[in-house]
């Protein structure tokens, strides 16, 4: 297996930094942690997004948000930005194929007023984002998959590209060499943007949006798409979206559990490690994952916390812009 598990195996054996956690688990010290973000004042708008990316998502949305406009309006704006961008390898053109050399998008979208839209295994559309809005208000379901949600893209004037950049296509046939045709799971999942923006009236609206899992079995989805795993929003509470390995996001309904926990009194740093907590009592090989929450409540705190180090979050406020290391469990082998 990877040189990067063995080192993880490592460093969670042998570390004279660890400490035995309550449930067994080895654990970083909290000196080693990233310092703890501390919560920007509540005022708003403000863009919050998975990985340091995110800032140009951020910044696209605040041209929105700074001129008065909808949250919706400007996370649709914001991930669409890196949906374009063909050198990301995980979210719209460029993203990485299935194990068939298909690239299907998930992606989803909330609304402050509890409404929402999914398209999953959409083929040949740069903007799922976007299509999972017009899912949203155009028609009276919540998620359409596979060839309807292509059929229905390209009803709504959608034009119909190709995805698989040569970049992507060598690094697939390079796979096809080594793999034995297995999908690959590892902890160096990563680029799945889900973002948070809140606007000027304090209303909230989310979105996710990714390739998924690189080389997956075709049809395969993921938690991105799916209401409560990979987002979820509450207007009346706050918001939280993952990244990571969707298998396990979804097995503890990762976003709505952070949200439900803030609703319940947590603080979106707590409620974010209670959810890893979560998946990680779900999910027991946890060591050869990533997984990672990102949130903010109504009052404009934010929250973040992963399995393995090397998760970070981009937000944006009036008053705050910044790439932020967020905290985590154990201790990986950084890049
Ligand atoms: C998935 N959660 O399809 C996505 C992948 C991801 O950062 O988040 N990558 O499982």
């Amino acid at each position: 297996m990877s040189s990067r598990r063995d080192f993880i195996q490592k460093a969670t054996l042998g570390s004279v930094a660890a400490a035995i956690s309550g449930t067994g688990f080895v654990a970083c010290k909290e000196s080693q942690q990233p310092d703890s973000k501390e919560p920007p004042s509540a005022v708003f708008p403000l863009a919050l997004a998975t990985w340091d990316f995110g800032a140009k998502a951020n910044d696209e949305a605040w041209k929105i948000l700074s001129t008065g406009g909808s949250a919706l309006d400007a996370v649709v704006a914001g991930v669409g930005v890196i949906e374009a961008d063909p050198k990301n390898t995980t979210v719209g053109i460029g993203g990485a194929p299935d194990r068939d050399g298909r690239v299907t998008l998930d992606a989803c979208v909330m609304a402050p007023d509890g409404r929402c839209g999914a398209v999953c295994a959409l083929e040949h559309i740069v903007h799922p984002a976007q299509v999972a809005r017009a899912v949203m208000e155009k028609t009276p379901h919540a998620i359409i998959v596979g060839v309807g949600a292509l059929e229905f893209a390209l009803s709504q004037g959608f034009k119909k590209e190709n995805l698989l950049t040569e970049e992507s296509r060598l690094a697939w046939e390079a796979w096809k060499k080594t793999s034995k045709y297995e999908p690959k799971i590892n902890v160096e999942l990563h680029d799945t943007i889900g973002m948070i923006t809140i606007d000027q009236r304090g209303d909230i609206a989310g979105c996710c949006t990714t390739s998924g899992l690189a080389y997956k079995m075709r049809g395969r989805v993921g938690d991105s798409p799916i209401i409560g795993a990979g987002l979820f929003v509450d207007n009346e509470i706050g918001a939280a979206t993952a990244t990571g390995l969707g298998e396990a996001v979804i097995r503890a309904v990762g976003s709505f559990l952070v949200v439900e926990l803030m609703r319940h009194g947590r603080t979106p740093q707590e409620a974010c490690e209670e959810a890893v907590s979560r998946v990680m009592k779900k999910y027991q090989d946890y060591m050869e994952i990533q997984v990672g929450f990102v949130a903010v409540n109504k009052q404009g705190q934010i929250g973040a916390y992963s399995i393995q180090s090397g998760f970070n979050y981009a937000l944006l406020t009036g008053s705050d812009k910044g790439v932020y290391d967020a905290k985590y469990k154990v201790q990986a082998k950084e890049e």
